[in-house]
């Protein structure tokens, strides 16, 4: 089996289609190449810093930085990305009224690790939220590859179909199919569905941009607001500071200041209005 691969200007409902039966679909080239390469030559000086190494969920040869958003204007160029949100939109919003990052970090495999063990990105919430199969998604998780996916270098592990399985099936190796794809492409998956990290067989490491978001009344994977303090988040995009986390959830969810985190970054009212807020709302949550 091969994961189902669409260019960026294909249907979105072909996409999506994919996306509910296999749980995870390819986009070939989302990302432009300019992008990526400016988000990793930003981060460059955290990457040679930082140890490739990680515990046993890992694989032990992996080297992870995160903090994106206040690293790279490139990080808030690829969550904003509108492909990924009209998919974010179909996936998550009747489940909320809005998403926000769960994580947005960089994940480079070097060699002499080991399988990343599969798992569901939904599992940082267990035991407290434990979906079933079929129930609404509360993730939609995505990796842009910063550099080429190859079975030598670690693409990244999927089992299609697995998120409408009993959630005691274990996967077997006939089960996996590897997220093979060019630089600047993206594997988008539902958070319900295995998967995990490859190992690196290659002298040059393999580097996947992680992010995806999630319904916007749970807390978030990655802190956003200690990530991308307000100081950083105030000269950003309002799209890029909504999709922090710079934004309540309804009205009541997530407020500071009795206002919503939008107004404290700066006026946003037009944006107020566009999401259907009323001027009560404005003045006082
Ligand atoms: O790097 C990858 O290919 C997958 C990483 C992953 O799923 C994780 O760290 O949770």
């Amino acid at each position: 089996m091969e994961l189902a691969r669409f260019e960026c200007d294909a249907s979105q409902d072909a996409i999506l289609a994919s996306l509910s039966d296999d749980g995870v679909v390819v986009l070939d080239r989302l990302i432009s190449d300019d992008v990526i390469d400016r988000l990793i030559g930003d981060v460059q000086p955290d990457l040679d810093r930082t140890p490739a190494a990680g515990g046993a969920f890992f694989g032990g040869a992996m080297k992870r930085v995160h903090a994106l958003a206040a690293k790279s204007s490139a990080a808030g160029d690829i969550i904003a990305d509108p492909l990924l949100g009209a998919l974010a939109d179909a996936v998550l919003l009747e489940n909320c009224k809005s998403y926000q990052v769960q994580v947005l970090g960089i994940l480079q495999v070097w060699s002499g690790g080991k399988l990343q063990p599969l798992h569901r990105d939904t599992g940082v919430y267990q035991p407290y939220v434990e979906l079933e199969p079929g129930d609404k998604e509360i993730l939609l998780s995505f990796i842009v590859a910063g550099t080429d996916f190859t079975a030598e270098n670690g693409a990244t592990r999927m089992v299609p179909g697995s998120h409408l399985w009993p959630r005691d099936r274990v996967a077997t190796e006939d089960d996996v199919v590897l997220a093979e794809m060019a630089k600047g492409s993206a594997v988008v998956w539902l958070g319900s569905l295995l998967h995990g990290a490859g190992i690196n067989r290659t002298e040059t490491p393999r580097t996947a941009i992680v992010s995806g978001f999630s319904v916007g009344w749970l807390r978030q994977e990655e802190n956003q607001y200690l990530s991308c303090p307000p100081d950083k988040a105030a000269a950003l995009p309002p799209r890029v500071q909504q999709l922090l986390g710079y934004r309540a959830h309804t009205p009541v969810l997530g407020w500071s200041e009795d206002r919503d985190p939008e107004l404290l970054l700066g006026p946003r009212k037009a944006n107020h209005e566009a999401a259907g807020y009323d001027e009560q709302d404005l003045q006082n949550v």
